[in-house]
């Protein structure tokens, strides 16, 4: 009876589901359940699609705010730039910008190849206000995404790009169709085309960052000429064509989230670098929404300089400890950090940047870099019955594999895991992942430690210890400013789940 009430909400979830790949994956999941050997707990959905778990491994990546404002010190063009403002002393280097992400932890990075002003990048035939217009020689050398996606893949990292729907320098974008609403042409001759060009440099892309602005007040370029920069598209989704886009550029990008007006990945709602404590990977903003009925993970976009997003000359690049924070406040809260590092006229990042990336790099290995629990004896209140082909052991949330986890049984909602050490150890930080691929579940837990394994103490009581999500960093002293301190000796680390949608799925447990 259960399985068919499940079966049937998941038939009316998915009537009303526009990503048709997130439905079939639910049905599969459902179907997969109902026939089941393995005792495998059934989803609690929504539930993330399989390109939407690769993205969140990500969970660390830059942004690279560079192009034609990098030249004229505007944070937004007008789209009347002449081209030839666009002249880089050499051709711009991602390699030197991913290099430096990378050596701050990062998976991947993002480039910005068409900001709002509509100034391209790469050479294109959608339009001629491009690099190759430019009189730069440097200029027309230049293809940023080829070379972006070049050296990530020389790097071993993840790479996607920054287009932007609204596109000042375009007379297509917002045209009046005369009856009150616009023509399509700029979908169809301009936005479309571009992201097709675009998935050309690489099917590896994981990413395409769609953002939402659309002029409102702002005096554009060829918009200010014509009225059109002032105008607010109401119904982003049908004027960019998206649901069309999305299964384009899904064809050729099957690992491509579509970010913002794309869909398949949300705006966290500020742009300090942090997420709510409480955050479901449903609804909107930092908290989301645990009733939410599509998964619509949360992404934080944030400055690692204290300027612009496009470089400037005061800039100055942020401590690490305070990247340290945003990375607890928005990692550590179940969302993904993109922190924006832009690179200055030369075409490259500032010098002061690459060391403070490096800097950071070696504070995240050093406070999150060696987990105790490996060393760890672990048990649990309760383990689900093994199947046929796989169990739900505690030893599973410290296992490397991808596709396991602990579980207990159908129907238990708090449960407590404990942690012990044969010598006392000092302890900052406790990490915890569901496994989502089931469903977000958590909704209340507690974290305490015990220096002689057997009174034990409730640490970050001022932390909303509420939901996990992919994953979860709790400071034991509470605090993501001053994190590290001088620690906890503990013996013993527990963790109790309070309440769950249903049986919690725990992939990963970490001490540090
Ligand atoms: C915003 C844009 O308007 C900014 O210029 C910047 O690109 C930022 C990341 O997104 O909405």
């Amino acid at each position: 009876m259960k399985k068919i009430t499940v079966l049937l909400s998941a038939l009316c979830m998915a009537a009303m589901m526009p990503a048709t790949s997130q439905a079939q994956g639910q049905f599969k999941l459902v179907e997969q359940s109902l026939n089941d050997p393995d005792n495998t707990p059934l989803p609690v959905f929504p539930v993330p699609s399989e390109r939407q778990v690769k993205w969140n491994e990500t969970e660390f990546y830059a942004f690279f705010h560079y192009g034609m404002d990098t030249y004229t010190g505007e944070e937004w063009g007008s789209g009347l730039e002449s081209e030839s403002t666009f002249a880089p002393p050499k051709v711009p280097n991602p390699m030197q910008w991913l290099k430096a992400a990378q050596s701050a932890g990062m998976k991947g990075g993002i480039a910005v190849v068409k900001h709002h002003d509509g100034f391209c990048l790469w050479p294109t035939a959608t339009t001629d206000h491009c690099v190759t217009s430019s009189s730069s020689e440097n200029a027309k050398k230049t293809n940023v995404p080829k070379d972006f996606a070049d050296a990530a893949r020389q790097l071993g990292m993840k790479y996607g790009f920054y287009i932007s729907p609204w596109d000042m320098s375009s007379k297509y974008w917002g045209e009046p169709d005369g009856k009150g609403g616009y023509t399509d042409n700029y979908a169809k001759k301009v936005f479309l085309p571009q992201c097709v060009e675009l998935a050309k440099y690489g099917n590896e892309q994981f990413e395409m960052w769609f953002d939402g602005a659309t002029g409102g007040d702002h005096a554009g370029g060829y918009g200010s000429k014509t009225s059109t920069s002032k105008r607010t598209i109401d119904d982003a989704q049908t004027y960019y064509d998206i649901p069309n886009l999305r299964d384009s550029i899904h064809n050729l990008l099957p690992d491509a989230v579509m970010w913002g007006v794309g869909g398949e990945a949300r705006w966290i709602g500020n742009e300090e670098g942090h997420a709510g404590e409480t955050n479901w990977a449903m609804g909107d903003a930092e908290s989301g929404d645990e009733n939410g009925w599509k998964w619509h993970p949360g992404e934080s976009d944030a400055k690692a300089t204290t300027g612009g997003w496009f470089w400037k000359s005061y800039e100055q690049v942020l401590s690490a400890e305070r990247l340290f924070q945003m990375y607890l406040e928005t990692v550590g809260r179940n969302a993904t950090l993109i922190l924006n590092l832009p690179p200055d006229r030369s075409g490259e990042l500032p010098q002061a940047t690459v060391n403070r990336m490096a800097e950071l790099g070696k504070l995240l290995t050093d406070r999150l870099g060696t987990d105790l629990a490996l060393k760890a004896n672990i048990k649990v209140s309760e383990t689900r019955d093994a199947g046929a082909n796989r169990n739900y052991e505690a030893t599973n949330m410290i296992d490397s594999e991808k596709d396991t986890y602990w579980a207990p049984n159908d129907g238990t909602t708090s449960a407590t895991i404990t942690l012990t050490w044969d010598e006392a150890q000092i302890v900052r930080y406790v990490s915890l992942m569901e496994y989502i691929r089931l469903g977000q579940r958590v909704k209340s837990f507690t974290v305490e430690t015990s220096e002689d394994g057997v009174n034990f103490t409730q640490r970050a009581s001022n932390v909303k210890t509420t939901t996990i999500g992919y994953k979860r960093i709790i400071p034991l002293n509470g605090m993501t400013a001053s994190s590290y301190g001088t620690g906890y000796k503990a013996k013993a680390v527990r963790i109790t789940i309070n309440d769950s949608k249903a049986c919690p799925l725990i992939h990963t447990l970490s001490v540090y």
